[in-house]
């Protein structure tokens, strides 16, 4: 007796794409803002895009960083084994703040990796000026506020303020959950 040959392929950690940074964005009243969006893409060990894999953003290990309720944090891969996700969230004004590669992406059970996570609104309710005060106090600590590094290099400094001003002019970010 021959058994067929397993059809069901895995999902190659190495081979997949996922994102180092989320940065969790607010939105204008009509859409979230674009500057929040990234893509996973999940491969099998033959770099083949595999569809239909559910993906799961596990943000429960960020401090200082929060999801909005209604935040879509899973979904199936579509074709190529491509998935979009533009997560809306904010930080909190008070407390610690530990947000460097605390979340995890994973797919079909497989941990692909782990992302930093950075947020234009620092306080919550949308973008405005006590944001600044706290990225500046982020800035000022000289311990390294992932939320703060909206350039995703690593560091705070006057690069992200450039982002931040950017969000805060065009009012992308205006809104945060509500
Ligand atoms: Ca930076």
């Amino acid at each position: 007796m021959v058994l067929a040959a397993a059809a069901h392929a895995d999902v190659s950690v190495e081979n997949s794409t996922a994102p180092t940074f989320i940065n969790l964005v607010g939105w204008n009243g009509t859409q979230t803002d674009p500057a929040g969006a990234f893509t996973v893409i999940v491969r099998d060990e033959d770099s083949a895009g595999m569809p239909n894999v559910e993906v799961v953003i596990e943000l429960s290990g960020c401090v200082g960083v929060l999801v909005c309720p209604d935040a879509v944090l899973t979904g199936m891969t579509g074709g190529g084994g491509v998935i979009s996700f533009n997560i809306r969230g904010h930080g909190t004004p008070f407390g610690p703040s530990w947000a460097a590669d605390c979340a995890t992406i994973s797919a079909g059970g497989f941990v692909l990796g782990n992302a930093s996570v950075s947020t234009f609104d620092l306080n919550g309710g949308g973008t405005g000026g006590l944001d600044l005060s706290l990225w500046l106090t982020d800035f000022g600590t000289g311990i390294y506020q992932s939320r703060s590094d909206f350039n995703h290099d690593g560091s705070v400094g006057g690069a992200d303020l450039a982002f931040y001003v950017q969000a805060f002019g065009t009012g992308a970010s205006y809104y945060n959950c509500n």
